[in-house]
């Protein structure tokens, strides 16, 4: 575990991680004392890493305020600063208490090509380690290819999965899944959805009606509505953020494809907007690549220099 874990989010912040750590020592090697244009310097490797302006304004103000009171007067006590301040903020999501039903039904949502089904494959492969027993939802029935591709990681994984043909409604796939999951006591159903756009309404109107069939088999499900975001977005992932919890009322995020970029600050803007909090990260795209998000470790692993 420490090693898996501590290697894996790591990995998946290198770039982040070296982009921040690289660019505030190369701040402090010119100028080892804070002053105002180290603080912009600051300001402007914040605002890189996808923090948003939003955030780092208030980080700005309080390292200012800080720096004047004569409490960071070097590198590691910045670091220390900022670290506080990014854990202060990621605590707002705070997660929800796991369901004690059976089955539980999770529900994954997210615009197009950000990760769903690679996302639920590694979850189902996680379940099934647990031992649980996993059938999956195959509810993208509008690309063509999207059905067959959960079938080959449902047999990879040994997860059962429900498919209807494609063009079928989707609703009617998510509702025989969690039907025949609460039939056979199945223990997890993890439903995949179609990528869509935040602001197709039609479609959003869509993961109304998906749930609301479910609640008919299973009235308090689904009972986690995972919205799959890629750290690669940039800011757009905070507008998905926004009209997806509008929508369905997510209740974690996953942030996926954190090992291909250097923005992974992007995690703290969308869980201070949501109160939602980031429940896993994909640092790759093999099965064992999405790993439990620990707040402390991100911070850690924000600013740590040289840790893999
Ligand atoms: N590097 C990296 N690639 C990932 C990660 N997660 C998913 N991918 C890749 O992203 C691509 C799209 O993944 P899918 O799971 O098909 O995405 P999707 O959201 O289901 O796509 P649609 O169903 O078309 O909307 C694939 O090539 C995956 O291997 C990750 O954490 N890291
Ligand atoms: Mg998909």
């Amino acid at each position: 575990m420490a090693e898996g874990f501590w290697g894996k989010l790591g990995k998946g912040l290198a770039k982040t991680r070296e982009y921040l750590s690289s660019g505030l020592e190369a701040v402090f090697l010119d100028q080892p004392n804070i002053n105002q244009e180290t603080l912009d310097r600051l300001e402007e490797l914040l605002i890189g890493s996808d923090l948003g302006m939003e955030v780092t304004d208030r980080l700005m103000i309080g390292l200012r305020a800080s720096v004047e009171r004569k409490e960071i007067s070097n590198l590691a006590s910045l670091k220390k600063k900022l670290k506080s301040y990014l854990v202060v903020i990621l605590n707002k999501g705070v997660p929800q208490e796991p369901p004690k039903t059976t089955p539980v039904v999770s529900l994954f949502v997210g615009v197009n090509g950000v990760g769903k089904t690679t996302t639920i494959a590694k979850r189902a492969a996680q379940l099934r380690r647990e031992g649980k027993t996993v059938l999956l939802a195959a509810a993208d029935t509008f690309r063509a290819a999207a059905g067959e591709q959960l079938a080959i990681w449902g047999d990879r994984v040994g997860a059962e999965v429900v498919r209807h043909q494609e063009g079928a409604d989707p609703a009617a796939v998510a509702f025989d899944a969690v039907s025949a999951a609460l039939a056979r006591k199945i223990d997890a159903v993890l439903i995949d959805t179609a990528g869509r756009l935040q602001t197709k309404s039609n479609l959003m109107e869509e993961l109304k009606k998906i749930k609301r069939v479910i609640a008919k088999a299973i009235p308090d499900a689904p009972h986690e509505r995972i919205l799959v975001l890629d750290a690669t977005t940039g800011q757009n992932a905070l507008s998905q953020a926004r009209l997806f919890h509008e929508t369905i009322g997510v209740t974690g995020i996953i942030l996926t494809k954190l090992d291909g970029t250097a923005k992974g600050g992007i995690i703290v803007p969308i869980v201070e907007a949501l109160s939602v909090p980031v429940t896993y990260v994909g640092v790759g795209e093999g099965v064992d690549d999405l790993i439990p998000f620990n707040i402390e470790s991100f911070a850690e692993g924000l600013f740590e220099s040289g840790k893999e």
